[in-house]
């Protein structure tokens, strides 16, 4: 073992966070107790995806937890520390999540309060059996109906209007990266002591992109821009540098890697999906957020998602995220071939 002494500073993300409130002198420590509580949900959710392989072992002998509960689906799992870690604080007015096809209320017997909640439990969730990186993400919006229990319309928000968003991927190492508006911060769980440490400041993407990331099996049903703007990025269409190829089939993942390697993810409409798979709320605007916090550009291809005004709960979106000079090709291609 190193018996190298410590010589940096060492930032918890709960000092992180207070340090980030006292940019606001009237901040009320709502939202530094809402950031807290979601770390802490990804602690526990972290503790379980490193089981995950055991879970069917354990499940099958009818073995229970330490709390008496049955070995469950960690999907569901997730889902349920999500909510049970914000249901009673009194910060939130309504959530909502990819696992409930309704707005999620705070139960009656709990205030509510001026903040509200989204979020995609476990995203690549598909992913799980191959021990391949998952992740939650979330966002968090002001509610905008005065008072009492929030409504569908607090979490109709376009993505423009988030106060703060991020994400945990779970990993070879637990990460949290969030950002309130003010750049974007990465923290490493150390699981020896159980706390998120910064170990990514202000993030920023890098300005030579190196990797493009799509699931290309889907080529022939995308639409002529994508196809050719797909080509451009492998130097072809009167490109002058090519990119190298990676795509993890887990969004969290896939854009963690764009925001830290520099390049551009994208799952685009097509002809079996003609608003693309994933979700604008939980899952497109909050990367998108991150992205542009850290000096990227996130787009549908024909215009920067954040400016979506939401209709549906679960709406989908085409999304292309990563560096801003690659997006912008891409909205130039769909705009000139569709
Ligand atoms: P999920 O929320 O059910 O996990 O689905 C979303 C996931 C994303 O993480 C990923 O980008 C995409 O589905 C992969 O889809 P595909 O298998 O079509 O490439
Ligand atoms: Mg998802």
């Amino acid at each position: 073992m190193s018996t190298r002494p410590i010589t940096g500073k060492i930032t918890t993300i709960e000092r992180h966070i207070l340090d980030e409130q006292s940019a606001f002198p009237d901040a009320s420590g709502t939202l530094s107790g809402l950031l807290y509580n979601i770390a802490l949900a990804g602690k526990l959710i972290a503790s379980h995806t490193t089981r995950a392989g055991l879970a069917d072992i354990l499940g099958s002998t009818g073995q229970t937890n330490v709390q008496g509960e049955e070995v469950q689906k960690l999907d569901a799992y997730a889902q349920r520390i999500m909510f049970q870690l914000n249901d009673h604080t009194g910060r939130l007015a309504v959530m909502g999540s990819e696992e409930v096809e309704d707005p999620i209320p705070i139960p009656d017997k709990y205030p509510t309060g001026k903040y509200v909640l989204v979020f995609d439990p476990l995203d690549g969730s598909s992913n799980i059996d191959y021990n391949v990186s998952v992740g939650t993400i979330f966002g968090i919006y002001k509610r905008v109906t005065p008072s009492g229990p929030g409504t569908l319309e607090d979490l109709l928000q376009p993505g423009r209007k988030l106060v703060a968003a991020g994400y945990i991927v779970y990993g070879s190492s637990t990460m949290l990266v969030y950002s309130t508006g003010n750049g974007v911060n990465g923290f490493t769980l150390d699981p020896s002591i159980g706390e998120f440490l910064l170990s990514h400041p202000n993030i920023r993407l890098p300005d030579k992109p190196k990797y493009y990331s799509a699931n290309q099996g889907y080529q022939s049903r995308w639409s002529e821009g994508v196809q050719r703007f797909t080509r451009w990025l492998r130097g072809e269409e009167g490109a002058t540098h090519s990119l190298s190829l990676r795509y993890i089939g887990s969004m969290i993942a896939d854009v963690h890697r764009t925001l830290l390697a520099g390049g551009i993810f994208y799952y685009p409409a097509d002809t079996r999906a003609p608003n693309g798979k994933l979700r604008l709320i939980y899952e497109a605007n909050p990367m998108s957020f991150i992205i542009e916090q850290a000096g990227g550009y996130a787009s549908t291809g024909r215009e920067p998602v954040l400016d979506v005004q939401p209709t549906a709960l679960h709406q989908r979106t085409p999304l292309f995220v990563g560096n801003r000079e690659l997006v912008e090709k891409a909205e130039e291609f769909i705009a000139r071939y569709g």
